[in-house]
């Protein structure tokens, strides 16, 4: 049998007919359209020149044409690569440098820019897609067949490369197989009882693991279907709730969901499910939402690399705070970080883990991904956490040094190096402060170089041309020096004590 995971879904089609995809105007996108218009975009691919293992970056909006892409690029056997919509053209060129891929789509405004980047980089084709459909791919895409027969593939064979940025240095392309994604989303199906009769409030960037696979490939497997956002907006969210039975969310969702006096009981009475995950959700908020709407979130655990990796059981104590139980045919463990020695519930230490969601390995990295395994074959994600008396595994902490902002990763090293590349500035030190809203506020802590003074307007200003507005410190305080230990390093916890209460309203 096939390892594509495309197979897996047509083969699950009970309903040709049912709805996959219903737009805020009612427009609805049967699975027997999506077939047809993942099939027309196959097609367009390999008329375009695309063949298995071939690179195809996407950054666009969000938009419904991007699904027809991706489902195209698993029936052809080519690699999807989805980049952030905010991440500047001098983030793209790493990443296109890096991975180099056969095809470009972007948005119909960043075209010019980013063509004259990537051909510098030989990369030749460059195609558009749009919330219209008139993006140049989409058209050609509406010429051609809508027949295509999916490529077999062996389930090893890679589907995506997502980019996490390292903690030192370059970003590295997780390599996600078919296999990865095939098994994680079987597994979530069945533990969260994902049927053909939910409805699932899409309302994440498609960009990342959360909004693509966990959201897409639970609904697509099920034979669900998905109302389609086009980005969070609570106004909308709020009016389209109604419609739906489920929504994945991270916690910022769930935080504005909670500043509505109309999110009520009755407001969230018809919801089977709301799932938080990518980020921290406070014990706090946990609770405020049960006692609003009755509802107990049910949080999960995942990263980039492994797909999802617990979970809170979906009968049975979803427990503020902890993320829950080993996904079914993954092993999760707590080791020491400096040994690798097990250790006992209850005693905190890095959370590895094995199963067939692990990842491949880093694109072009074998050291960097050898670095991130034991030789028993478990993954170091990086993250510290315990398990408690009833065996829930519960995150205390990170082991690398990371920002989350409304879900979204900021490694403090790269704002670091922008900055210290200003010459108004001799040194500095990025944290995340608590924020009510994006959870975790990216904020710069820095010494002034004496060449010019330091104004936080224009530095935020200069530094969101080079990096994505999410990365740009949100505040920049100047200190005359940075606290240090003995040893030279920059305590970072004495800084992140000090302006705790910066963001506090
Ligand atoms: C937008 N801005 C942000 C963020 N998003 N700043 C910091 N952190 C962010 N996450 C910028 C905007 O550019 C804007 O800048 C300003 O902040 C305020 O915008 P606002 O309207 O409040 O933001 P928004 O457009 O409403 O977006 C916030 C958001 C969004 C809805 C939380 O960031 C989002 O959808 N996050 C989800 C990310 C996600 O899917 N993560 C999953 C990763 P200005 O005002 O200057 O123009 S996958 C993962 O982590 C693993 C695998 C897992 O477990 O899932
Ligand atoms: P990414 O690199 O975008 O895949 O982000 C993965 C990281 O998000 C993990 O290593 C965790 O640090 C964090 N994360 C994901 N889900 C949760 C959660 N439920 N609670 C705490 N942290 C989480």
């Amino acid at each position: 049998m096939s390892g594509n995971l495309f197979g897996t879904i047509a083969s699950r089609i009970d309903d040709p007919a049912a709805p996959f995809l219903t737009l805020p105007d009612g427009t609805t996108i049967s699975y027997q359209d999506m077939i047809a218009l993942s099939g027309q975009y196959a097609n367009a691919l390999a008329r375009l020149g695309v063949t298995k293992g071939d690179r195809v970056a996407v950054q666009t909006q969000k938009y419904k044409e991007c699904f027809w892409l991706y489902l195209a690029c698993l029936r052809t056997g080519a690699i999807y690569l989805p980049l952030n919509s905010a991440y500047t053209t001098a983030e793209v060129e790493y990443f296109a440098g890096d991975a180099e891929p056969v095809l470009f789509v972007c948005d119909p405004d960043r075209k010019d820019d980013l063509t004259t980047m990537l051909s510098g980089l030989g990369i030749g084709h460059v195609e558009t897609l749009d919330a219209d459909g008139t993006g140049s791919l989409s058209i050609r895409a509406e010429q051609m067949s809508p027949s295509f027969d999916t490529i077999e593939l062996s389930g090893d064979d890679l589907a995506a490369i997502l980019y996490t940025s390292g903690t030192t240095g370059r970003s590295k392309g997780a390599m996600i197989s078919h296999d990865n994604l095939r098994s994680n989303a079987e597994a979530l199906v069945d533990i969260w009882r994902f049927t053909s009769s939910d409805i699932l409030l899409h309302a994440l960037p498609i960009y990342h693991t959360h909004g693509l696979f966990v959201a897409t490939n639970t609904v697509l497997l099920s034979g669900g279907s998905m109302l389609f956002l086009p980005k969070f907006d609570l106004d909308e969210v709020m009016k389209m709730m109604p419609r739906t039975t489920a929504m994945m969310g991270v916690p910022t969702f769930y935080i504005r969901l909670l500043t509505r006096d109309d999110f009520t009981r009755e407001a969230a009475d018809h919801m089977r499910i709301f799932i938080s995950g990518s980020a921290p959700l406070s014990a706090e908020i946990h609770r405020s939402f049960t006692e609003r709407t009755g509802k107990a979130i049910l949080e999960r655990y995942g990263m980039t690399e492994t797909n999802m990796i617990t979970s809170n059981p979906y009968d049975g104590l979803r427990k503020p705070g902890a993320v829950g139980f080993a996904l079914p045919g993954v092993t999760v463990r707590i080791a020491d970080p400096e040994t690798g020695s097990v250790l006992e519930n209850g005693e905190v230490g890095v959370i590895e883990l094995k199963g067939p969601n692990v990842f491949k390995g880093y694109w072009r990295m074998p050291e960097k991904t050898e670095q991130e395994f034991r030789p028993d074959g478990f993954f170091i994600t990086g993250d510290l956490g315990y398990f408690d008396d009833e065996g829930y595994v519960t995150i205390s902490g990170r082991d690398k040094d990371l920002i989350i902002s409304g879900g979204l990763n900021v490694y403090p090293a790269e704002v670091e190096n922008a900055l210290d590349e200003q010459p108004e500035i001799s040194e500095s030190a990025v944290i995340g402060l608590p924020h009510g809203d994006f959870g975790e506020g990216v904020t710069a802590v820095v010494v002034a170089s004496g060449k010019g003074s330091v104004n936080e307007t224009a530095l935020r200003s200069r530094l969101e041309g080079q990096l994505a507005k999410f990365k740009t410190p949100r505040r920049i305080i100047e200190l005359d020096a940075l606290p240090r230990n003995t040893m030279g390093k920059i305590q970072k916890n004495v800084l992140r004590e000090r302006f705790k209460d910066l963001y506090a309203e």
